[in-house]
């Protein structure tokens, strides 16, 4: 390219950029649409048709990128300003700009079929970083700003727990697109679609995630505990549980909560011989699938554990390479938080239950029926608005004081 071409480029490349924040103003203004398992499934059946995924696709995906986006921008100035955050904003806007070279071309033409699935997956792997880089973007804010304040902590888990709930619903709508366009069917998983699996094996998929989380846990201690499975099916005590679901998110959720409970079971039988098992309870009933997840590793205090699900708290520098070694088998991440947003992004939820001195329970609960299961997704208006212009109201809950009782406060008024 010569210099005056490279100059042209520069300023076209100059004005796209000028227009972005109207076009996030345009599409801002829509809801975006959230899918059922059914529509999912539809979308990559025999009657798939590309063209019409391509049509809804370069609507939708500037409409959830602009909606989020929008949120962005209200972040605390001096969060918004850090290095990492800016960087995943102009991710952000890079995307939404090459979608949107998508809205003037044919539909028809074959070539803009080929070429948006080329951008889709390039959009997906610049994007495979957010995670980690929002992290180090909180925890610059925290080295600059002081520890947590509950202010502060309420507003980053309110933005947090929506902008990964919209990142997931993006990359799933990424993924159903290119897997099921790019024509490889898994010959091994005949009911897979995209990465939805209409039969998918809730037990088999726990087994598995707990057999990756025994090898990690016997590299780091010398062993790991037994799982006890056990498992109900109110409509047929036979059939294996089955459900239309994504199993790598489901695999996702009871990974991190086995790597959970395997550390507490261990640190808290350090001084026996014996560990006790992991026990998980698997029934479906007629509207949900809920699996149970028991660990007897000595418990959480009740004080505490809200904090296992919170962004601030549980931002710690990540162990440098020479620490690695010695990186613990689980606690202080976004794996807990993030399993729990994949539970409620199809109407579930994940739950814990512990109690101190002796264990835990987490409960994933999904729905059962397809029809129940429909995406769960944040939508910029009015409502979020005020969430950010809203910095928290005072305390309307007294203080308990520590200091020994002053009668002659009596004497005071308000
Ligand atoms: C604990 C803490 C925890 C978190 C998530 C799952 C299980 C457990 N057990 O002690």
């Amino acid at each position: 390219m010569n210099s005056k071409m490279k100059f042209v480029r520069s300023l076209m490349k100059a004005a796209a950029l000028a227009n972005v924040p109207k076009h996030i103003d345009h599409f801002s203004k829509f809801s975006p649409s959230p899918l059922s398992m059914k529509q999912f499934l539809d979308f990559g059946s025999t009657n798939a048709c590309e063209r019409t995924s391509f049509v809804f696709l370069r609507q939708e995906l500037p409409v959830r990128l602009s909606n989020i986006m929008k949120e962005i921008n209200l972040l605390p100035d001096r969060l918004l300003a850090t290095p990492s955050v800016q960087m995943v904003q102009n991710w952000y806007i890079q995307s939404l700009m090459e979608i949107l070279d998508f809205l003037d071309k044919s539909p028809d033409d074959l070539s803009t079929l080929e070429m948006f699935v080329e951008v889709l997956e390039t959009i997906r792997n610049r994007h495979n970083e957010v995670v980690p880089t929002m992290a180090q973007g909180v925890i610059e804010y925290k080295d600059t700003f002081g520890q947590q304040d509950a202010v502060t902590d309420h507003n980053i888990q309110y933005f947090l727990d929506r902008f990964y709930t919209s990142r997931i619903s993006i990359r799933m709508l990424i993924n159903q697109h290119t897997l099921v366009f790019n024509g490889n069917t898994n010959p091994a998983h005949p009911d897979t679609i995209g990465c939805i699996d209409s039969m998918c094996d809730v037990t088999e998929v726990t087994r598995d995630a707990y057999e990756s989380a025994k090898l990690l846990c016997e590299q780091y201690y010398l062993g790991a505990p037994e799982l006890e499975l056990r498992q109900i099916n109110v409509n047929n005590i036979r059939e294996p549980i089955q459900i239309s679901y994504i199993p790598s998110h489901l695999y996702h959720m009871l990974f991190e909560l086995f790597k959970n409970a395997m550390r507490a079971t261990i640190e808290n039988h350090e001084a026996s011989r014996t560990l006790p098992p992991i026990t998980v309870l698997v029934a479906l009933g007629g509207e949900d699938l809920s699996i149970k997840m028991n660990d007897r590793g000595g418990g959480v205090p009740f004080r505490k554990t809200e904090r296992l699900f919170s962004y601030m708290y549980s931002t710690a520098p990540r162990p440098s390479i020479a620490d690695k070694h010695r990186a613990p088998l689980a606690g202080f991440g976004y794996g807990l938080p993030i399993s729990r947003l994949y539970a409620r992004y199809f109407q579930g939820d994940l739950q814990l239950y512990s109690m101190e001195g002796h264990g835990t329970d987490a409960v994933i609960h999904l729905k059962a029926l397809s029809s129940d299961s429909v995406e769960r997704l944040p939508v910029f208006n009015k409502s979020a608005l005020r969430h950010y212009k809203l910095s928290l109201e005072a305390d309307d809950w007294c203080v308990p004081s520590k200091e020994p009782l002053d009668l002659a406060i009596y004497r005071t008024t308000k």
